[in-house]
């Protein structure tokens, strides 16, 4: 995605950001009443409290050696911790092999959409990509996953409403195995009762997948919708605690002044967002950069 885009995306987050920034630097003067007000900025974005107290605790150090307290200088030092928070260890960046991608989530926060949108993207990377309809509690979720896939011109495993998710993960991975794919997205059903029986219906996915396609390296990301701020934090401890999320798919970007939740998401589990939702069409998604990102937002 162009930069220029990103920026348009993320600019209520922007627009909150700038406007407290401005009225702290426009009425305060001494320099501890400065970081103070950045604290409470920041907690105020959903950067979330240890986080940002982290950052001021930083930053006060800083500005004790530092000469320059221009609000230039102060922004810019700013900038480079809340980058160095997002610099979270991201290893599947050289990766080549063949690969699948279990989406989980709970209702409503972007999966089915996020899934057309990375398949899209891998697509247009020339990769070959299949898809497995395995969100088989409705049967709406299979339809609408198919909708997508004729859209994008991308195969799709499906299932029926109410088969095992783990038979339909099954067939995806035979059809998987014997052509030529590089990779398979799976969307998993995030129905939020009956928590056990959606953790232990993911790790039946897992073993499906490791014990069918051996060697394959298998990604879990789970997909957080940014305009419940901190209760997107929530959704992953509650919910997912004993499975292995390695990413984070962060949706609707566009539609919240929220955006600072990214810092305290990464923050506090140490997971790495890995794609960044940013609209309702199939374009609307950019793969997560830091500095990309932070530019964008102040
Ligand atoms: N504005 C905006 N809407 C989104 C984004 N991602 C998904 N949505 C919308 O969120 C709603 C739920 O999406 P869906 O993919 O069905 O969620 P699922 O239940 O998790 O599979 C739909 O109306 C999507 O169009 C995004 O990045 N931005
Ligand atoms: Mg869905």
């Amino acid at each position: 995605m162009i930069f220029g885009k990103l920026k348009d995306s993320l600019k209520k987050t922007k627009d909150a950001m700038d406007l407290k920034i401005n009225n702290i630097f426009a009425n305060k003067k001494e320099i501890n009443e400065i970081i103070d007000s950045i604290e409470e900025m920041l907690i105020l974005s959903d950067v979330g409290a240890s986080a940002s107290v982290k950052i001021c605790d930083e930053l006060r150090e800083d500005l004790k050696k530092e000469m320059d307290k221009s609000e230039e200088n102060i922004k810019k030092l700013l900038k480079d911790k809340l980058i160095s928070i997002l610099n979270v260890e991201n290893v599947e960046e050289n990766y080549t092999g063949k690969r699948v991608i279990l989406v989980v989530g709970v209702n409503g926060v972007g999966k089915t959409t996020s899934i057309a949108k990375i398949a899209n993207l891998e697509k247009e990377n020339g990769k070959r990509v299949l898809l497995v309809a395995a969100d088989t509690f409705r049967a709406g979720a299979i339809e609408q996953l198919d909708v997508w896939a004729k859209r994008i011109n991308v195969p799709v495993v499906m299932g029926k409403e109410m088969q095992d998710p783990s038979s339909v993960v099954f067939e995806g991975a035979k059809t998987f195995s014997t052509s030529d794919f590089d990779l398979m997205i799976c969307d998993t059903a995030g129905r939020l009762h009956n928590k056990k029986n959606l953790m232990d219906e993911l790790e039946k996915m897992k073993r499906t997948i490791d014990k069918n396609l051996p060697g394959v390296k298998i990604d879990v990301y789970i997909v957080l919708d940014s305009t419940t701020g901190q209760n997107a934090l929530f959704q992953v401890k509650s919910f997912f605690e004993r499975t292995s999320v390695n990413g984070i798919i962060l949706t609707k970007l566009d539609s919240t002044a929220k955006g600072g939740v990214v810092f305290s998401i990464v923050s506090e589990l140490n997971i790495p967002i890995k794609y960044i939702g940013l609209g309702e069409k199939v374009e609307d998604i950019a793969v997560f950069d830091s500095k990309d990102f932070i530019d964008s937002i102040i």
